[in-house]
């Protein structure tokens, strides 16, 4: 047995993105409730610091996140999934979503069943050359969890996203690009720097790009009606912002805005 006391998500925050990177190697990021938990508190920690504009999610090694751990306890049959999927993956992913500011998955290798899932729920996927991604939950006779079901066919439409999801098959990131599920794809060497770049534009985006978010998230769940009213409400919100303020200046004394996210 091996005891390891290195955390299994390292997180640090540079320039207004905090990090978190998914820290188990060994098993190419395997997901265990530690895991889980340490993105949840990762995405609240962002929502309540004004400091953080942006979260980025990258996996350590040559992996992204290779899904649940599969020797974490599901071996034994005698797991509690239900409870486990509300009380850790759930909150994960609400958490992502919820958080008015941009979540990117850096995908750095592998990122199969809820590993990929993870990757999903995020706003932004920039994917390295060498990035895969697996639908694997049907290789061991589960469904898709963790929101993949839920993202994937907003992605790639419902007739690939049933492809994906029921044979399981191993998609290349240039497949990727071209299926829309990820947003860039890098070489390998230069995915660090085309995050960061990535990110620290994102930095510089007014409070309005989280009101973006929460609306874009929304839309293909409303009707005209109420997206026309949820884009009023944005709008009011958007209104009143400093943000709004300094780029109404900005326009007038043609000088480029300083947005500050608030
Ligand atoms: O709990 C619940 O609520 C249910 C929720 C389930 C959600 C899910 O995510 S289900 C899907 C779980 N994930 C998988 O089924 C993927 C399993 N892994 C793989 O199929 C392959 O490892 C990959 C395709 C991801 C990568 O293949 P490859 O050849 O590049 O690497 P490898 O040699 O298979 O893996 C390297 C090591 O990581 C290896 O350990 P070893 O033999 O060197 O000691 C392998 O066992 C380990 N590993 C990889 N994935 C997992 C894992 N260990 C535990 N859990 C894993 N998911």
């Amino acid at each position: 047995m091996s005891i390891s006391t290195a955390p299994v998500v390292l997180s640090s925050t540079d320039a207004g993105v905090l990090t978190l990177t998914l820290n188990r190697p060994e098993v190419l990021n395997g997901l265990t409730d530690d895991v889980l938990d340490a993105i949840t508190d990762g995405c609240r920690q962002a929502a309540s610091d004004d400091g953080i504009r942006v979260v980025v999610i990258s996996g350590a090694g040559r992996g992204f996140c290779s899904g649940q751990d599969l020797r974490a306890g599901l071996e034994s049959g005698d797991v509690d999934i239900r409870g486990h999927l509300r009380d850790h993956y759930v909150p994960m992913v609400r958490a992502m979503r919820d958080l008015e500011k941009p979540v990117i998955a850096s995908v750095n290798g592998v990122a199969a069943g809820a590993g990929m899932s993870v990757a999903l729920a995020a706003d932004f996927r920039i994917a390295a050359e060498s990035a895969t991604f697996i639908q694997a939950f049907v290789r061991i006779g589960l469904v898709p969890d963790a929101g993949s079901s839920y993202f994937l066919p907003r992605l790639v439409g419902t007739a690939k996203a049933l492809e994906l999801a029921m044979l399981g098959e191993t998609v290349d990131s240039a497949e990727a690009l071209r299926l829309g599920l990820v947003h860039r794809v890098v070489p390998d060497a230069d995915l660090g720097q085309a995050t960061a770049d990535f990110a620290a534009r994102l930095t510089r985006a007014p409070r309005s790009a989280g009101l973006i978010k929460q609306l874009i998230s929304h839309s293909l769940d409303s009707d005209l009606d109420e997206q026309l009213r949820r884009e009023e409400e944005a709008q009011v919100l958007a209104s009143e912002s400093e943000d709004f303020a300094a780029g109404i200046n900005g326009f007038i004394t043609k000088r480029p805005p300083v947005f500050t996210g608030r």
